[in-house]
This record gives structure tokens, sequence and C-alpha cells, in this order.
């Protein structure tokens, strides 16, 4: 290409190539100093999300849920290339003006990353990134300084432009290796778990239904549904891990990983959900998990009258909010080390995690947890609650129909119809189905150990040909039946009840 617009194409990519050299050079500086955080794309992806506006936000929440990571990157990455190109074209006319755009941003990233995005940061997260724009100012004066006029070289600098990519890439690919270096992964494989003092009840052997295709009654690990803020994944040393209980307590506890393994500790089966799973949607996983009892610890620790929250908090920094009231009401509230027999991976929170039956995890399944402060709602609120979510967030009724899939082609005759339902620590005692407007029949519930899992459910339909719609609905244990209206997620919880469409033929 040529001509004015040529050149200013080469203008833009001038800066890309500029934001290129910073970001590789700010990805190796934050992993030779070890600082995950303080990564470019790292802070700059966390500074986005508290200082984006509360109107941009909360319409990011409702549209895209907890899944807004992917957006979030797309956006950054866009965002960045739109203020790299706009830098490059700036210092086609103007080099100084464009180095001083650079000059402002990257320090102002670099006073964020150091200020604003978690709280254990500190003065020593602004240097990556602002080495990196130092290499990103020298990449741009190279660039506008080489021809006069303020052209910027076109294919003849074709070996310029590889070696700064290729530098770049190679930069950000050795800091990222640099920080793999904090690997847990050795640490994880030598932890012993102890044995139970209180063993799981058996799951008995007709959890699972025999129809081909259900889901299995315990999520296999690999195969576990993953929610969470984090941008890179917390590596907690069990070595370094404490636990604080403080806040509104007569004696505030710390314990080490050997001292919570010490505990005696509790194997139990619990489903965990989230709350922005939508109706027929597969944010939930059911896992035996090994924890010391929660409530014995809160207990020891002395909690005072008045106090009705406990807030908890993760090594990288998210709160979560629990009503005190649910975690000390007899139920199988977890510090759980162990799930499925194995310690936590850390994509589900190693080496410790909460864990209460009947909450949704937005209020109750803390991941990489390191403190627990005993507080008040009217003092403290969670990352999730202070975006408008319920603080009080009880699993909804659940039940899908997981056989057939939806769309299914089916021969005429006997055919299974089976799926999954939960109504965590208050039980799921029927399960009806429906064909179109027809009767609502009851399906067959299989056994389960106890309140706090999902349970299967199987029929038999004669299927005559035509298109078929499937409904289900549950009843929980306190005779409450689930509603057919339907609701989003935001706030506490979607309702409604499940379809799937069949034709038989
Ligand atoms: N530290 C931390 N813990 C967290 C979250 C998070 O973002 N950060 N998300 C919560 C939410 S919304 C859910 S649904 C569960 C999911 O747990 P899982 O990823 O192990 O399935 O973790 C909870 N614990
Ligand atoms: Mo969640």
């Amino acid at each position: 290409m040529t001509g004015e617009r040529g050149h200013r194409g080469a203008a833009a990519f001038g800066g890309l190539l500029a934001a290129a050299a910073a970001l590789g050079t700010g990805e190796l500086a934050a992993g030779l100093l070890g600082r995950a955080n303080a990564a470019p794309l790292t802070a700059l992806g966390a500074a986005f999300i508290d200082l984006t506006p509360v109107w941009l936000k909360d319409f990011a929440i409702r549209t895209f849920g907890f899944h807004d990571k992917l957006v979030l990157l797309l956006g950054l990455g866009a965002g960045i290339a739109a203020a790299a190109s706009g830098i490059g074209l700036l210092a086609r006319h103007r080099p100084l003006w464009g180095l001083a755009g650079l000059g402002v941003l990257g320090t102002g990233t670099a006073g964020l990353a150091a200020a604003l995005t978690r709280p254990t940061a500190g003065p020593p997260d602004a240097v990556p990134v602002l080495a990196g724009t130092l290499a990103g100012l020298a990449v741009l004066a190279a660039i506008t300084g080489t021809v006069p006029a303020g052209r910027i070289p076109g294919p003849s600098g074709r070996r310029g432009v590889l070696i700064t990519l290729g530098a770049a890439a190679a930069g950000a690919g050795a800091g990222r290796l640099l920080l793999g270096r904090g690997d847990v992964s050795a640490a994880r494989a030598g932890v012993r778990l102890p044995p139970p003092a209180d063993r799981a009840r058996p799951v008995p052997a007709g959890a699972q239904v025999r129809v081909p295709g259900m889901p299995a009654f315990r999520t296999p690990t690999r195969d576990f549904y993953r929610v969470d803020t984090a941008l890179v994944l917390p590596e907690v040393d069990p070595r370094d891990w404490r636990l604080r209980v403080h806040g509104m307590v007569d004696r505030p506890v710390e314990l080490t990983f050997e001292d919570l393994l010490a505990r005696p500790m509790a194997e139990r089966d619990i489903t965990l959900s989230c709350v922005s799973n939508e109706v027929g949607g597969t944010l939930a996983g059911n896992a035996r998990w090994l924890g010391a009892p929660l409530a014995a610890l809160l207990r020891e620790a002395g909690v005072r009258a008045g106090a009705d929250q406990i807030l908890s908090r993760s090594a990288d920094g998210m709160t979560i909010s629990t009503p005190l009231d649910v975690v000390l009401d007899g139920r199988d509230a977890l510090l759980a080390v162990a799930m499925n027999g194995e310690p936590l991976p850390v994509r589900h929170g190693f080496p410790a995690r909460l864990v209460v039956p009947g909450l949704y995890g937005y209020v109750s399944a803390t991941k990489w947890v390191v403190d627990l402060k005993v507080t008040r709602f009217a003092t403290d609120q969670a990352y999730w609650t202070r975006r408008g979510y319920a603080e009080r967030a009880p699993v909804k009724t659940f039940s899908r129909v997981d056989v057939p899939r939806p769309f299914a082609r089916l021969r005429a005759g006997r055919v299974a119809v089976a799926g999954t339902a939960w109504a965590q620590h208050r039980g799921v005692d029927a399960v009806e189905w429906q064909v179109g407007d027809g009767p609502w029949r009851q399906a067959e519930l299989a056994p389960v150990p106890g309140l706090d899992t999902w349970r299967q459910w199987a029929a038999e339909w004669d299927a005559t040909p035509g298109s078929h719609t499937l409904r289900v609905r549950a009843t929980d244990g306190t005779g409450t039946t689930q509603p057919s209206a339907r609701a989003r997620p935001f706030p506490d919880g979607a309702t409604g009840q499940h379809s799937v469409v069949v034709t038989v033929t």
C-alpha cells in the first residue's frame, strides 16, 4: 500500500510495535521480580476491573455474569491496540507528543499497578510496567527518529520490526516461565492427607442411574466447573500458608497448614453450584470433600454476640461474605483441603477452601482462603455483594433433563428420560416430568447419601412420532415445588423449569 493511507497504517503499526516492546519487557520484568500481579496485562486487567464505572460493571455482570473474564481480556486487548495505534499516529507528525503520550499512559498504569489492584500491592509492583514503558519509549523514539519529517519507515524496516516483535514475544514468554517457578505442584504432590476422623456416609449403589449419557453422580475433578475472578491462578505454597481467624472473636487464631491437617477431618459428599447457572445449565458439580469443620474452629475462637457475617479473603484479595448463622446451624461447613481423595487442585483452591452446603459459591466457597474475619453485614461487604448480588443466597431448587439431549432424534417406543435435580441442604423429595401440556408424572428418584448432594432421576417414556417438549420440575424437602416463572441469575439465582425439544420418528 502506498500514499497517505499507507503511511498512516505504518504509523499506527509503529505504535503497536512500541506497545509490544513495552508489554514484552514488562512481562519479563515481572517474571524476574516474581510478581505475577505486576505483569502489565494482569495489572491492567485488575485495574480495569477496579476502575470500571458502576453502570458498565452492572451491565457486564448482568450480560456476562461471572464469565466476564474472556470479555475483559478481549476488551483489554482492543483498548491497548487502540491506544497504541493512536500514539503511533500522534508520533507521526509530532514525535515528542507521541513519546509523552506513551510515557503518561505507562506511568499511569504503573501507578495503578502499585496502588490499586490488589491489597498486597506496593511500590515494587510499579517496576515491571515502568521498565516496559522505557522499552516502548525506546522503540518509538527509534522509529520516529530514523526518518526525516516524522515519516514512519515502511517495509524497509522489516528486519527491525521482526527483531522487535521476536524480542517482545521472547520476553513475555520468559516472564511467564519465570512466574511458573512459583509453581506449587511439587508442594501439592508432597501433601499427605490425614485420614478422616468422621467418614462420609457410603454413596448408595443406585445413586448413579443406569441411563447412557447421564453425568456421573460424583463429578470427576477434571470435569468440575470452575468459576472465579482470578486472571492468574494463585499459587499458594502450603509452607507459607496461614489462616487468620479474627474480628469479633475472643481468641484470634492463626493456623499453619500443618495445624489445619492436624485437626479432626470430616469427609462429606457435597454438591457445589454457581449463582450464575442458568436454567438447564451445568455450573454445578458434586465432589467428596475432606476438611476441618468450620463451626468448631469458630467456636474455639469464641464468636462474640452481634456478629452475623464471616468475611473470608483469598490469597488474591477476593472477598466472600457468608451468613454466620448458616455456618453455625449444624450443617457440614468445611475448611476443605481435599477433593475426591486428592489435595485440592490449584484451580479449585489449593491448599484450602471453604465449602458450605446449601449456599451458592459466591457466598460460601472461598478458594485459596487465607483470612476469616468475624464481622457484621452492616460493617463489611464482599466483592459480589458490593456489586448488588444478594447477601443471603441459599441455593434455589433446580432440575434438569440430561437425557435425551436437546433436539435429539429418537425412535418411537420406549425411551429413557433422566436428569439431575438439586436443592442442597433441603434435599430433593420429588421430581415430576411432563410431555407437552400433558399431565405431570412422578419420576423415579435415585437414592442419595444425604441432603447435601444432587439427586438423579429417571423415567420411561412411551414416545410417539412427532415433535415433543419434555419438561421437568422438582420439589424440595420443605415441600416447595420449583416455580415455572423465569428469572435471570442476578441477584440471587435463576428460576424456571428446564425443557428440551426432541423429535420422534
Ligand atoms: N478466591 C475465590 N474463591 C471463589 C471465587 C472467586 O472468584 N475467588 N468464586 C466463587 C464462586 S462464584 C463459585 S461458584 C465457586 C466455584 O468453585 P469452583 O471453581 O471450585 O467450582 O468458587 C467461589 N470461590
Ligand atoms: Mo459462582
